[in-house]
């Protein structure tokens, strides 16, 4: 079969009636900046790009210098395209308008430009996450507030995994589709449309370090997984974790399994919500996991009902498998239940 570029893929979501030029557009856009920060990203020490940038971002984290890099690619490719609104970034801490000189479009750009960038500097997959937004209607400048919009409302989602070979997953709310960076060519292929999660699994991803510091449910559920054959599981897991949201989530878009970042004590203790972020990783990464079949919840609810109240809010994460995420967000529900 002829293969499908990204470019024909977009024209046939626009005659489905799924996308409006302005969409093609910006996802053309954010495509053609994914490919050059993976440039970026593969020259690696050759480049001069690795280590710390000598700044903290919004969320007062180090920076490496391809957070910035990263960050400013996406914001020069789409400043000028007259698809956007306004961008934010998981590096910046207001919203970044569109320069006056340059038509806007109704869309607002969420990214994080460079997702697990702690494993650059040790040669790791990391990757881009964004999310896609209707500017609400009379808005010309548009602030924080009016990307506070739930994960439902999202009009697109995707990441890019810059690994072994450059992939970008996408999805418009039909399906989540994977597509393949021709290096020769320099065009993403269709390499998988309609991907599916299968609904059972018995591999998981966690940041085990952490267990001690884990609420009840969490230290029940995993403690079960761990068990294995001889628990009431009756079955042995797996783990694996790859600590860059990007490469973990990509494992089970393609062979199943569940990723975990729960609430726990050393979060709370600073006054936190969550580790990941509401608007750059978990919504996104929720949007693509659901159009694939499987679930996202943040223990206790479905993450794209959550009605977002700050731009960088951090929520806890439950991902994959349906029936495995319905089990351990049942056990946390109970649990509260039980409390209260
Ligand atoms: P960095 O971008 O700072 O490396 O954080 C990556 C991340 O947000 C997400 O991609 C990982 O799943 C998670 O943090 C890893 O967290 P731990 O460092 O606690 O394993």
């Amino acid at each position: 079969m002829k293969p499908i570029t990204l470019i024909q893929f977009l024209i046939e979501e626009r005659r489905a009636g799924h996308i409006n030029a302005e969409l093609s557009l910006l996802i053309e856009v954010v495509a053609r900046a994914c490919k050059r920060i993976g440039v970026a990203v593969g020259k690696g020490a050759l480049g001069g790009v690795l280590g710390n940038a000598g700044t903290d971002n919004v969320q007062g984290e180090a920076q490496k210098k391809l957070d910035v890099i990263s960050n400013e690619i996406l914001l020069e490719a789409n400043a000028w395209g007259g698809h956007l609104a306004a961008c934010a970034s998981e590096e910046m801490e207001d919203p970044q308008p569109i320069p006056d000189m340059y038509p806007k479009g109704q869309h607002l750009l969420l990214f994080d430009p460079l997702d697990g960038s702690s494993n650059i500097d040790v040669n790791v997959s990391v990757g881009t996450i964004f999310s896609v937004l209707r500017c609400p209607d009379g808005v010309t400048e548009p602030k924080a507030e009016h990307f506070l919009q739930p994960g439902t409302t999202q009009l697109a989602a995707g990441y890019v995994v810059y690994g072994p070979s450059t992939l970008l997953v996408l999805t418009f709310g039909h399906g989540s589709h994977e597509f393949t960076l021709d290096r020769e060519v320099g065009s993403f292929v269709l390499s998988r449309r309609g991907i599916r999660i299968p609904e059972t699994t018995a591999e998981f991803a966690i940041n085990m370090s952490n267990q001690r510091h884990w609420q009840a449910p969490m230290q029940r559920y995993v403690g079960e997984l761990l068990a294995g054959k001889d628990g009431p599981r009756g079955k042995d897991f797996n783990m694996r974790w790859v600590a860059s949201m990007v490469a973990d989530v990509h494992r089970i878009m393609t062979r199943g399994g569940v990723f975990y970042y729960p609430l726990d004590a050393k979060i709370t203790a600073k006054g936190g919500t969550g580790k990941l972020r509401l608007m750059y990783e978990a919504n996104p990464m929720a949007f693509i996991v659901e159009q694939a079949g499987g679930a996202a919840t943040t223990g206790r609810e479905r993450i794209m009902d959550l009605q977002p109240t700050a731009l960088h809010q951090r929520v806890p994460v439950f991902l994959g498998s349906k029936q495995e995420i319905e089990l351990a967000t049942h056990y946390h529900v109970e649990a509260d239940g039980a409390q209260g």
